[in-house]
């Protein structure tokens, strides 16, 4: 079994701009910049065989290529239960097509659809036991940070490996936008 999912990367320059944000809140684990990404599909563990089929599936998509603004930050869960420090989305019917479309795509391959709404994120952080005020005042310092426009010509599919530390995101495949 394999863990998938499939996600945007960021260019250098950008992935070092929301790594820039980490910091100040105790109880927070960043993202490492290699790591961040913008989730599409969350696909989870498939067989050898099914994640070759989902490769061709995601080949035949027709999207075109957009741009994207990554702005503001926010946090899931609240109090005890903040889970995770985000950088935002800006609204972008471009996106939600090809979400769309790999949702299709992966339904197609005889994947479960996906019940939860797509809300677009990278996560910056997961956190545990973050004391509210230090999230608070993440929230309130880093709440003006964009970035963009960032040119999506391609977007990705990914192997997780789950392992003691942080998991690794191996590239499996890429597909163009046009
Ligand atoms: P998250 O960053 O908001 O947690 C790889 O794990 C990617 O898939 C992450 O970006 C993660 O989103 C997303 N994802 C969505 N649903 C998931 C799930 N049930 N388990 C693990 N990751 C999930």
């Amino acid at each position: 079994m394999i863990r998938l999912f499939v996600a945007l990367d960021f260019p250098e320059d950008v992935r070092r701009r929301l790594a820039g944000l980490g910091g100040g809140v105790p109880g927070a684990r960043w993202t490492d910049a290699d790591n961040l990404h913008l989730t599409l599909r969350f696909i989870g563990e498939v067989p050898g065989d099914q994640a070759a089929e989902i490769d061709e599936s995601l080949a035949q998509i027709a999207a075109p290529a957009f741009d994207l603004v990554l702005d503001g930050v926010g946090v899931y869960g609240s109090g005890r239960n903040a889970r995770v420090l985000w950088a935002g989305v800006e609204r972008s019917d471009a996106l939600s097509h090809l979400q769309s479309k790999v949702e299709s795509a992966l339904v197609r391959c005889g994947l479960p659809a996906e019940e939860r709404k797509f809300s677009p994120h990278v996560t910056l952080a997961r956190l545990k036991d973050a004391p509210k005020d230090r999230i608070g005042r993440f929230v309130e310092e880093r709440g003006m940070f964009r970035a963009g426009p960032i040119r999506v010509d391609h977007f990705t599919l990914y192997r997780s490996h789950l392992g003691k530390g942080a998991a690794v995101y191996e590239a499996l495949s890429e597909y163009g936008l046009g």
